[in-house]
């Protein structure tokens, strides 16, 4: 079961859930809202039963539930309806380095050698503050490379939704777009290179824990298109991961004040070639199995923080 927020025709959000290609919209308004996956949360909670078996009972006995096609949402929108952010996280955290071809990829880049291969082998894992919601776009919104970078890249990754009591309450999708050249230069230039307007995409839905299974052994693909071409096509499974997400999510989490609906990048295991960068009107898709496919296009700021 996954679960997403959908914009209606009348204006106004509503969650839905997708069983198959049905999408089973719940009239009340506040599971529509920013953090009305978590309001969601805390109700089957208060009754004692999984998120999963609370929005089953509601799709199966409501009748003001209004259905319509996952198909038709997305790249393909029709009749008004569109794919929002599945939920608006007041807060979302990266794990880094947490996949091989991360630390090679930045050991390459840097100029500060050593460091990523200390911090791979570490028992404390690299964790960085990434976005707060104004930072964050959806599915099918455009997303941005920094106006002073020449070399960014688009970083696929798990995304941990965390609840109120820091557990985990389900898997979606995120994209760390982050300006290499940046990074590279210094690391402590690492919240230029990664924080900045448009900087992190979430969506297209929320996997329950119960529909995800064993979260390390997922296929994550990204594909890049140019001019209707594909530029770019790699693939990891999360059984790469070095890190346990337990783990990840208690690093975060210790000592810290973590609001219900932060979410977590577990971190990249797809870094494209070091000779690419993005571009404007590049469109960046990224699947991870069991959660549904992010689709953005990228745009350069101009150097005013607003679009080239
Ligand atoms: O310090 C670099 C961050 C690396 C990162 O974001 C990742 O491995 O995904
Ligand atoms: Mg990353």
């Amino acid at each position: 079961m996954r679960v997403v927020r959908v914009e209606s025709p009348r204006g106004g959000a509503r969650l839905g859930v997708v069983v198959d290609d049905e999408v089973a919209l719940l009239p009340e308004k506040r599971y529509g809202s920013g953090r009305g996956f978590i309001a969601l949360v805390r109700e089957a909670a208060r009754r004692r039963v999984s998120a999963a078996q609370y929005l089953q009972q509601r799709i199966s006995s409501d009748r003001r539930v209004k259905r319509i096609r996952y198909s038709e949402l997305g790249e393909r929108a029709v009749r008004g309806f569109r794919l929002l952010m599945p939920i608006v996280p007041p807060e979302v955290w990266g794990a880094g380095v947490t996949y091989l071809r991360s630390r090679e990829a930045r050991e390459y880049e840097t100029k500060a050698k050593g460091i990523y291969d200390l911090v791979y082998e570490a028992e404390r894992p690299e964790i960085f503050f990434k976005a707060t919601p104004s930072r964050c776009v959806g599915p099918e919104e455009v997303a941005y490379i920094r106006s002073d970078t020449r070399w960014s890249v688009p970083e696929p990754e798990l995304a941990i939704v965390l609840g109120p009591k820091q557990e985990i309450v389900g898997y979606t999708i995120g994209n760390d777009l982050s300006a290499r050249d940046i990074e590279g230069e210094n690391p402590l230039y690492l919240p230029q290179a990664k924080i900045y307007r448009g900087c992190c995409v979430i969506g297209p839905a929320i996997a329950l824990p119960e529909t995800i299974g064993d979260p390390k052994n997922l296929r994550i693909e990204m594909r890049v298109l140019r001019e209707g071409a594909e530029i770019f096509k790699g693939w990891v499974n999360t059984s790469n991961l070095k890190r346990g997400l337990d783990e990840l999510v208690s690093y975060l989490a210790r000592d810290n004040v973590i609001p219900a609906g932060t979410v977590l990048l577990t971190g990249t295991g797809i870094v494209p070639p070091d000779d690419f960068s993005l571009r404007s009107g590049d469109i960046v898709e990224i699947e991870i199995e069991k959660i549904g496919v992010l689709r953005n296009r990228i745009e350069q700021l101009s150097s005013r923080g607003k679009r080239s």
